[in-house]
């Protein structure tokens, strides 16, 4: 496979006493003086990210933890089931007694239960660095210290996706990483369907580190070529302006039976491409049975998709004409399979791309999940990055990383997962570090239960989020500023030397040294360690690279090198379309790694499982969730703009975009002002689950009867004592329901639910989540 060549990057600005750093938001330099922490993005990127300016307003932020902290009923009690979490205050301690009282539970747990007691999962995102990434470190520890632990298994982003696509296309990787490229798009594309959009909020954002943001120009340069786009989506934004997007406000979550309205248009005017379905494909009689009506007697024509979708049959039929005979793109993005029957968009939105008889091409037929971060439709290094050995899980047992309330309220009832039916563990000891589960989980108010529970809570955070507050152990670890660490991502061909910019913040440590010394409580120092300090890690995990990079005759500078010059540019491969475009050129000779080696529009292998919420082809199936007259707006919770997820939400770019201190939700003039709401307004947005306050503003860029609140906020309760206590910031998560997708995939459903909305009158009760516990 052909490579690009590594050279010295020319785009990082170290004058002025500036040191090169990255995040997931994109590399920068920083320097911190007496106009305190100045941030300057990377010199090379053509748009950079503006979420790095959440760096100055949070590094020496009261949100910060400073010091290692005990609930005080796990302190006065000891371990055990208790309500009390969330709601008891902290006992400040010194780091020997925090890590003694700690190691002492950790070791009663390890000998009189087993490893098994342990959920390890610790989902979350951490910091970008090699290294110091919190949720590596955790794993680590607990296989080495605990002798394992419970994992998860999947993610929230991509939960029903990265189940069913390896099953019916290819593997995951290959589908987002190596498929169709933003070069090609700009080259090739004559219409790019996007469902769910590509939003540059989105891609702004990579695992890892990120050197430059090249979405917003590939679109440009394909629009002004004359590639025309088409956006499905309740928000107009999820496409930039720069698209020049045809907009289509599809009902929420019925994406699918606009997909089959397509496709049996495209069958019925004999504009589908017979000789790729053929070719290529598995199952389509069956399916095109399902699709004419002769298996259950509802033909799933252009009009029936209307009645459902809310787009008329004649601009569905018109799409179909449109996309047939070009080069045509289908984009699915995460949030169709972030709710519930989160499979079938995905499922279909393949089979749509292959009746067009696309896969395969440069710029055309599927990719699933372009746009929705940095690193896919890129190009992939050659060489390999710093990895963190994990050492070996004595456990078994996993959930689906979603099920994780579940499974602490049900343990030893069993659950349906991949065609098998599984047993919930019985879990004593949680150990969480470099995630927030009162960000990403659905219905906290069940997941406040969930963690009632447990005889021990463990958090190492930086910052007192609510997942810190219902911990019975707190300690406080520095963030990616006060470290040395490798920051890289297998997409991006720009490695970077993190230096430290900052003190640790009060006595916060490492994830590293505090798991050190743990290790040391639990007689496993050495074999943790291996006898190195971080510094010396940092050159132990560069030299995979710098052999690589000698073996190919490039420049291979020694870590010091690197580490003085603060980055190098690594050689990637040149585009080869992945799997996708070896199995279109020879299907023969290069099967997918699918059961039957072809694209599977009917697997049998799902089909065999028998779960009627996931059959053997795609389908359309009815919410459960759907509005109500109680509930009659589709509450749509997606990634916020200003910040990842909930980090560092109390970071100045952060806080600027709130209203009044709030999160800051979306709705349509016609819905919100039969109501009486008007821009500005605080409104209370609510249902079964619980509520939250959220300020508003009203714009037409967003469909009828959606309401829109990004993710977030921290969950800020007013009254923790309550079982359902009103969120006074935004925290959509109160709202959302705590279900998989389906038996089949069991992931996160929280894109989606419904909810009322009314005027907030009361008098507005103050933002305490950024105080200190
Ligand atoms: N309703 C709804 N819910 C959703 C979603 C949705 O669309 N709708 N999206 C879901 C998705 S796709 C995802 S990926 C999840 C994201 O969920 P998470 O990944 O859990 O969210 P983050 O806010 O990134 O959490 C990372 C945490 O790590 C901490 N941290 C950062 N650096 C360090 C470190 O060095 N050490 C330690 N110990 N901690 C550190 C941060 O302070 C932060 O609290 O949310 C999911 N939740
Ligand atoms: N700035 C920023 N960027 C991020 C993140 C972040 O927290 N902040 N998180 C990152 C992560 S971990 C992930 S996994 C990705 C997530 O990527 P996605 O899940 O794709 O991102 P979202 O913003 O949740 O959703 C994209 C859009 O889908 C639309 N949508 C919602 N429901 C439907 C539906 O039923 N049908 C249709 N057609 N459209 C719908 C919404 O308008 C929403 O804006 O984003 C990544 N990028
Ligand atoms: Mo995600």
């Amino acid at each position: 496979m052909s490579e690009t060549i590594g050279h010295p990057d020319p785009g990082l600005d170290l004058s002025d006493g500036f040191k090169p750093h990255t995040s997931h938001w994109g590399v920068f330099s920083a320097r911190l003086g007496k106009a305190g922490l100045e941030v300057r993005p990377y010199a090379a990127d053509p748009d950079p990210n503006r979420i790095i300016n959440n760096f100055p307003g949070a590094l020496r932020h009261q949100a910060r933890i400073a010091q290692p902290a005990i609930r005080r009923g796990w302190l006065e009690r000891g371990p055990g089931p208790d309500d009390r979490r969330g709601r008891d205050d902290f006992v400040s301690v010194s780091w020997e007694q925090a890590l003694d009282l700690l190691g002492g539970e950790l070791t009663r747990i390890r000998d009189t239960i087993g490893p098994s007691a342990v959920f390890g999962g610790s989902y979350g995102w951490s910091s970008a660095g090699r290294f110091h990434h919190a949720q590596s470190q955790v794993h680590r520890f607990l296989n080495i210290a605990m002798g394992g632990y419970v994992r998860s298994v999947n993610t929230y982003s991509s939960g029903a996706s990265s189940v069913l696509l390896p099953q019916i296309l290819t593997g995951y990787e290959d589908i987002t990483k190596r498929n169709v490229t933003w070069e090609q798009i700009a080259a090739e594309t004559d219409i790019v369907l996007a469902f769910g959009g590509m939003a540059l909020k989105n891609s702004m954002v990579a695992g890892g580190s990120i050197s430059k943001h090249v979405e917003r120009g590939a679109m440009a340069a394909a629009q002004r070529r004359g590639c025309q786009f088409v956006l499905v989506s309740p928000r107009r934004d999820d496409l930039p302006v720069e698209a020049g997007a045809e907009w289509l406000t599809a009902t929420p979550g019925t994406d699918t039976a606009l997909m089959l309205g397509i496709v049996h248009t495209l069958v019925g005017e004999g504009l589908h491409d017979q000789a790729f379905l053929d070719r290529y494909t598995e199952g389509w009689p069956v399916f095109l049975r399902y699709l004419t009506g002769e298996s259950d007697g509802q033909p799933k024509s252009a009009e029936w998709a209307a009645a459902i979708c809310g787009i008329d049959a004649g601009t569905i039929k018109t799409l179909a004409r449109r996309l047939a005979g070009r080069r045509a793109l289908i984009t699915v993005s995460h949030s169709l399979q972030r709710a519930e029957h989160g499979e079938q968009p995905v499922w279909m939105g393949m089979v749509l791309a292959a009746a067009l008889g696309q896969i395969g091409l440069p710029g055309g037929g599927y990719a699933y999940s372009l746009g929705a971060i940095g690193y896919y439709g890129r190009r992939v290094n050659a060489v390999p990055g710093p990895t963190l050995g994990q050492g070996r899980n004595g456990v078994a047992d996993f959930i689906p990383v979603a099920r994780i309330a579940d499974m602490l309220l049900n343990p030893g009832t069993s659950y349906r997962y991949n065609g098998e039916t599984r047993t919930y563990p019985d879990i004593r000891l949680v150990y969480w570090a470099g995630g927030n589960p009162f960000h990403h989980h659905q219905d906290l108010n069940r997941l406040r239960k969930a963690f009632a529970r447990l005889d021990t809570l463990v958090v190492h955070e930086l910052a007192w989020t609510a997942t810190a507050r219902h911990a019975d152990i707190v300690l406080p670890s520095t963030m990616t500023l006060e470290r040395e660490d490798i920051g890289y991502s297998s997409n991006d061909p720009l490695m970077v030397a993190m230096h430290r910019i900052a003190e640790p913040f009060g006595l916060a440590r490492d994830d590293y040294e505090i798991f050190a010394d743990l290790a040391e409580r639990l007689g496993a120092r050495e074999p943790f360690t291996e006898g190195r300090t971080s510094r010396e890690w940092l050159e132990h995990l560069f030299e995979p690279t710098r052999k690589a990079l000698a073996a190919r005759g490039l420049e291979a500078p020694s870590f010091d090198e690197f580490w003085e010059r603060g980055s190098q540019v690594v050689p990637q491969h040149l585009d080869d379309g992945g799997s996708l475009r070896r199995f279109r050129e020879d299907p023969l000779a290069r099967p997918l790694p699918t059961p039957s080696g072809r694209i599977e529009i009917f697997s049998q292998k799902i089909a065999s499982h028998g779960d009627a919420d996931c059959p053997g082809h795609p389908v359309w199936l009815e919410k459960s969730d759907t509005p109500t007259p109680g509930a009659p707006f589709f509450l749509v919770a997606n990634q916020p703009v200003t910040r990842l997820h909930s980090q560092l939400d109390f970071g100045g770019h952060s806080l600027d975009a709130k209203y009044r201190g709030r999160e800051v939700a979306r709705m349509n003039p016609r819905d919100a002002e039969p109501r009486g709401i008007a821009d500005g307004d605080i409104i209370r947005i609510f249902n079964a689950r619980g509520a939250c306050l959220a300020a508003v503003h009203v714009t037409d860029g967003i469909a009828p009867g959606v309401v829109q609140l990004p993710t977030g906020a921290w969950y800020d309760p007013m009254d923790p004592e309550e079982d359902a206590p009103l969120c006074v910031h935004g925290n959509p998560n109160v709202l959302t329901r705590d279900i998989g997708t389906s038996s089949f995939a069991q992931g996160c459903t929280g894109q989606l639910t419904s909810v009322e909305v009314e005027r907030f009158n009361g008098n507005l009760p103050p933002i305490r989540a950024f105080d200190p516990a």
